[in-house]
């Protein structure tokens, strides 16, 4: 009896190492982190910087995984997996949400901002915008990062809009749907990941992206023409669930803001020059890279001031005051 008293002692004892032990692990809290595009593109290296420098800087406070190209959660799935919880940090190219509120629209409007420094202002103009669409989910911005402008990719020249009529273009947004109806061509949603394949398969037969996109899905093994439209400069954007972030302990917190600064100046600076060197790609790769005629540019600037009065006019005053300081900076 006495024995098996001590016998039980030694177990309870062994137990409450064990219980002590797993606590401590588990004091490293486990972030999972889904990225909507893959490896190769300037988006993921970003947000994987962020990831290490957190990591790195978090004194085993908390571990961020990275999970590139949808292998976690789907492109059309993270936002609300990262408002529901389901995950706790998640990237989204922001004009993917333009039905949820008019602000992520502003991100695909075309010949409003097509270089940078107007990207800058356009950002600067909307972050307080930004930043009130996605406190409605509960959601704390971290950091944008941009694409190079945005331009055209077609199996033939494209002199103006006649040639663009009743073709099939790939749409990545709602914006861009109403871009490709507004253009005379057929809006189709393809994902990233379905580019390559789509225009293969004679799915598309015209895509606006940037030439780093190219770059990635290879576009020249099945696109032969590429005009610098340069319609807008669009972002991707990260965020994090605010219940969760506000858990952390402040120095924990600022961390997390200092790395997400640091993301952000790296992706702009990254942009800036992925959009010279993979337009250089494009053309040594064979592609037949033009500026685009006068003739289209007018048309295509025709569309998009229709489509920034449209904007406007779903936006409202909020809407209106972003245009407003965005012209006066
Ligand atoms: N590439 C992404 C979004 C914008 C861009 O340049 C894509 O085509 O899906």
């Amino acid at each position: 009896m006495r024995f098996l008293k001590i016998k039980n002692a030694a177990i309870c004892a062994s137990l409450m190492t064990a219980t002590f032990a797993m606590s401590n692990l588990s004091a490293e809290t486990r972030w999972d982190m889904p990225l909507p595009y893959g490896d190769g593109t300037h988006q993921t290296q970003v947000a994987r910087s962020f990831a290490e420098e957190v990591n790195a800087n978090a004194q085993g406070k908390l571990n961020i995984k990275v999970h590139s190209g949808g292998s976690l959660i789907k492109h059309p799935e993270i936002h609300r997996a990262v408002k529901s919880r389901q995950v706790q940090i998640g990237e989204v190219f922001i004009g993917r949400l333009g039905n949820n509120d008019p602000i992520f629209k502003l991100d695909n409007i075309p010949f409003l901002a097509t270089d940078f420094a107007s990207a800058e202002k356009l950002y600067k103009a909307s972050k307080d915008q930004l930043i009130k669409a996605l406190a409605k989910d509960n959601l704390t911005l971290l950091y944008t990062s941009p694409w190079p402008a945005q331009d055209l990719y077609s199996n033939k020249p494209i002199n103006s809009l006649a040639d663009l009529q009743g073709l099939k273009m790939r749409s990545y947004s709602p914006t861009t749907s109403k871009l490709a109806d507004l253009m005379g061509s057929i809006p189709v949603n393809i994902p990233f990941s379905d580019v390559a394949q789509a225009f293969t398969t004679n799915a598309i037969d015209a895509m606006v992206t940037s030439p780093s996109t190219g770059v990635n899905a290879q576009s020249w093994d099945y696109i032969s023409h590429f005009s610098t439209i340069h319609a807008w400069i669009p972002k991707n954007m990260l965020f994090v669930n605010t219940k969760i972030f506000n858990r952390l302990d402040k120095e924990l917190q600022q961390v997390i803001l200092t790395a997400a600064n640091n993301a952000e100046q790296k992706g702009w600076a990254l942009a800036r020059q992925l959009a010279v060197e993979h337009t250089d790609i494009l053309r040594d790769k064979g592609m037949i890279v033009s500026a685009p005629s006068e003739e289209l540019q007018g048309e295509l600037r025709a569309i998009g001031e229709t489509m920034l009065a449209d904007w406007l006019e779903e936006a409202g005053d909020s809407g209106k005051s972003v245009l407003d300081a965005y012209r006066a900076l």
